[in-house]
């Protein structure tokens, strides 16, 4: 770090007791690891003085966003304001800490930036907003609402688009809204992980993995994709644990990550062909005779047609020759992982966002379960579970006002829980694909989409090809985004409503990696006018009924608290040991479990009952039934280009705040130094990346840690700025998602673009 740098972090840790506990948290843990602790330490030792928990009131909470890590908090209050925040030391798995995001909570409450007030935008990205009362806003919103039906008989032209900014259980409030007011058009799918839990459905009949605490036993851990040094930082200590026990760590990625750094072996192919290695591993096995017999045919079907496929259409060479990696490293890795006991295969997410992801996917899961490491403790094809996702969803199911009509015979939609009676078998919502939002708003003739509400969202900046959506946006109606900042979804709506932060409002949250949950208090008033989604729908439907009798069912009940309580069930309260979420005030409980092996008991959920290298219903869905490579897309452009996620942003949030941009002040295209110089591009020169659907201008950094022939970029938003990754990345399928999520997942790390200067 330079001395200037060094003043400026001197000067900001001084600053105010928020932004000292921010750095001293960060330090503590060493979720900064870049950061001079040896410098800092002095005056980590003169802040810890300055505080003492008897002068603060604690309050429990859960960070809400869609991450591994789902960590529990613990909240600093004095005098009704938040200064600090903590990790749950209750909590095995969040430990005490937190990551850099985490720990720059108090000033995302207290941002300048925040959206203070319901608004209305005079002309849509004009930046002319004016204040209105929430009355106004809401009476806007419900005449408008009332004037869909009028015109089409139905609300279909009235769409939801929510995914992953708040997965506290009192959000789903936002599809009972939809569902209260009648049939309307929802988007199906999630643009983060449908190809992989397809693959391990076909597999094994559901996507379950072992508890991440439990990577301690493991005695070979390959991080497939994957990045938990920025994305899953709390998932690090196991694998260091497991390392200092003797475990390797092999790390599976074309660019050098900063868990790639930790690794005792690093290993980068081509991108998109991931498949091709493990099914070159999965041959030499077959090779050498190291198959765990026993699985496979105790407790598997197809394996013979699989090692079949292997000896007839893969070898090593031919692997090798696919991936870049070399054949004798291909034969190295598979017999180490073969004879370690247990080992274990983390399967990034990053991984199957390729337009041959699921394959991929299905290919690792099938090296994990030859080698009998399914339903091992230590073991495992780890990804992803939803076993402690067990609640009612009463805020999510609501019955719409009588006489809605929707889609006639349409039936029950997939991802939709508001199905069964009678009338749902005659009239159902429209679903378009989340991940081609753009294609389906512009191509409906029939209800147009007229308007759409915008909730725990962002699509502007997280939906691939910006000028379609930007089209596609131009052609609906009306736009209401209910936030808490400006995004660039916002930009585009007319109205927009001021969300709280977790801190304002009760909730509990679950996670889809460990199996921990959380309470998650109120711990200061509401800022400004800030409501919580389930406020608003409450607002929205005194409104409509005001306006027309009977036109919502959404309940006027605003306490979260009550809204919880209809969430819990005895299946949850006996896998968590509780009565009531009250029992959770006393801190974050995990889930009591027979093993800390997913599918210890080798019953599987696939219609064989057993493991299936050979899936009739992956056949049946147009998939190969078999783990079968499928190979990479075709190039659109000279160069490929991976825009995946970075440690001081979940997506477009976080790095939007001063505190980040303290840390990382602008976005950097990383090319390596070979590429650059045939383009005559230096280290921090400005450069546009560019290709057919549009460009990006920013500078460029030079660095080995990504390979020749591809381009990365961070997906990420920057306050006043104009980068966006996404006017690059267009829309094209993953191969796999549409089974269990509704729509397939989006190839977002299999584009392609090209560099010049600027
Ligand atoms: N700090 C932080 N944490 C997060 C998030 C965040 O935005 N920031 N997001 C959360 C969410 S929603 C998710 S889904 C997860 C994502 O967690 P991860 O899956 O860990 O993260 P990604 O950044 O999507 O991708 C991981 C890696 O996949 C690699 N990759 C891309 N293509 C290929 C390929 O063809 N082969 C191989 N072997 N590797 C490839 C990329 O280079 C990248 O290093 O993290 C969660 N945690
Ligand atoms: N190019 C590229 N694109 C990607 C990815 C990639 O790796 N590369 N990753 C993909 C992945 S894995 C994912 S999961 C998606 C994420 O896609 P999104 O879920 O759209 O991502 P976020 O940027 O987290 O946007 C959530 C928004 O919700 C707001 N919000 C937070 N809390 C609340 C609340 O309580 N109520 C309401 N109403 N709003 C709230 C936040 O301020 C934020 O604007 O992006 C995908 N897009
Ligand atoms: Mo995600």
């Amino acid at each position: 770090m330079d001395k200037l740098k060094q003043k400026k972090m001197e000067k900001t840790l001084s600053c105010n007791s928020s932004r000292r506990r921010f750095l001293q948290g960060l330090l503590a843990t060493g979720a900064l690891a870049t950061m001079p602790i040896g410098l800092l330490q002095p005056m980590l030792a003169e802040a810890k003085e300055l505080f003492s928990d008897a002068d603060y009131q604690i309050f429990r909470n859960a960070c809400p966003r869609n991450c591994f890590d789902s960590c529990s908090l613990k909240t600093f209050v004095k005098d009704g304001v938040v200064e600090f925040v903590e990790g749950s030391p209750e909590s095995t798995y969040t430990a005490g800490g937190l990551c850099v995001k985490g720990y720059s909570y108090p000033r995302r409450v207290y941002s300048p930036d925040r959206i203070k007030y319901p608004m209305v935008q005079v002309g849509r990205g004009s930046g002319n907003w004016k204040r209105v009362s929430w009355e106004e806003a809401i009476d806007r919103i419900a005449q408008k609402i009332l004037k869909i039906k009028e015109l089409d008989g139905n609300l279909l032209g009235l769409g939801l688009d929510k995914y992953s900014g708040n997965f506290g259980i009192t959000h789903y409030g936002v599809e009972g809204m939809m569902s209260s007011l009648g049939y309307t058009t929802r988007f199906a799918g999630t643009p983060c992980w449908p190809a992989g839990i397809d693959a391990q459905n076909y597999d094994m009949g559901d996507m379950w993995t072992n508890d991440p605490e439990d990577m301690v036993k493991s005695k070979y851990i390959i991080v497939w994709g994957g990045n938990p040094a920025w994305c899953s930082v709390h998932s690090m200590k196991y694998i260091y644990e497991a390392r200092r026990k003797g475990a390797k760590l092999v790390v599976i990625d074309p660019v050098l990550t900063q868990t790639a750094a930790k690794a005792d072996l690093y290993i980068r192919p081509h991108t998109s062909t991931d498949g091709a290695l493990a099914l070159g591993m999965a041959r030499h096995l077959i090779d050498k005779g190291m198959v765990d017999q026993e699985f496979v045919s105790k407790h598997a079907v197809g394996f013979d047609a699989f090692k079949k496929y292997l000896k007839e259409k893969v070898s090593v060479e031919w692997a090798a020759a696919e991936t870049g990696v070399s054949a004798a490293m291909i034969r190295h890795l598979a017999e180490e992982f073969a004879t370690a006991d247990p080992a274990t295969i983390w399967i990034g997410y990053g991984m199957q966002r390729h337009a041959n992801g699921g394959s991929m996917v299905r290919a690792i899961d099938a090296l994990v379960a030859m080698t009998g490491n399914i339903g091992k403790e230590g073991g495992g094809a780890r990804y992803g579970h939803l076993r402690t996702w067990g609640f009612n969803y009463n805020a999510m199911v609501m019955s719409p006002p009588e006489g809605s009509k929707g889609i006639v015979g349409g039936g029950p939609a997939k991802g939709d829980f508001h199905f069964g009676g009678d009338e749902a078998t005659t009239y159902s919502n429209r679903n378009f694909n989340m991940n081609q939002a753009a294609r389906d708003i512009l191509a409906q003739k029939e209800s147009p989409l007229r308007m759409l509400w915008v909730a725990c969202r962002n699509p502007m900046s997280q939906n691939q090809n910006t000028a379609l959506m930007k089209k596609a946006y131009d052609s609906i109606e009306a736009v209401v985004v209910v936030d808490q900042f400006f995004t660039k979804t916002v930009e585009q709506a007319d109205i927009v409503l001021p969300h709280t932060t977790l801190f304002e409002e009760y909730n509990v949250n679950v996670g889809y990696w460990h199996y921990w949950m959380a309470l998650n208090e109120q711990a200061i008033k509401p800022m400004y006018e800030a409501k919580s989604d389930v406020q608003i729908a409450a607002l929205l439907s005194a409104r409509m009924n005001k306006l027309a009798p009977g036109s919502c069912t959404f309940p006027l009940e605003t306490d979260t608290r009550v809204w919880m309580e209809k969430e819990f069930n005895q299946g949850i309260h006996d896998l968590f040991g509780i009565k009531s979420w009250k029992d959770l005030k006393k801190g974050p409980k995990k889930a009591k479990l027979a093993s800390s092996a997913s599918w210890h008991d080798r019953k599987f959920k696939t219609p064989s009952g057993k493991y299936e290298f050979f899936s009739s219903l992956a056949a049946e869905h147009g998939h190969a039934a078999l783990p079968e490579y499928r190979p990479k897309r075709a190039a659109t452009a000279p160069l490929r280009v991976i825009t995946p996620h970075s440690k001081f942003s979940l997506h477009s949030q976080f790095q939007n705040l001063d505190y980040m941009a303290d840390f990382n002040p602008e976005p950097f295209v990383y090319v390596h130094p070979t590429t650059a110089a045939a383009k005559g591009i230096a280290d921090g020169q400005q450069v546009r990346v560019f290709n057919s659907l549009g460009e990006v201008r920013l500078k460029a950094r030079l660095t080995g840690n990504v390979p020749t022939q591809v381009l990365v970029m961070y997906e990420q938003w920057f306050k006043d700025s104009n980068f966006l990754v996404q006017k690059i990345i267009d829309d094209t399928p993953a191969d796999m998602g549409a089974y269990k999520t509704g729509a397939p997942g989006t190839a977002v790390h299999d584009q392609f673009a090209d560099i010049e200067k600027a």
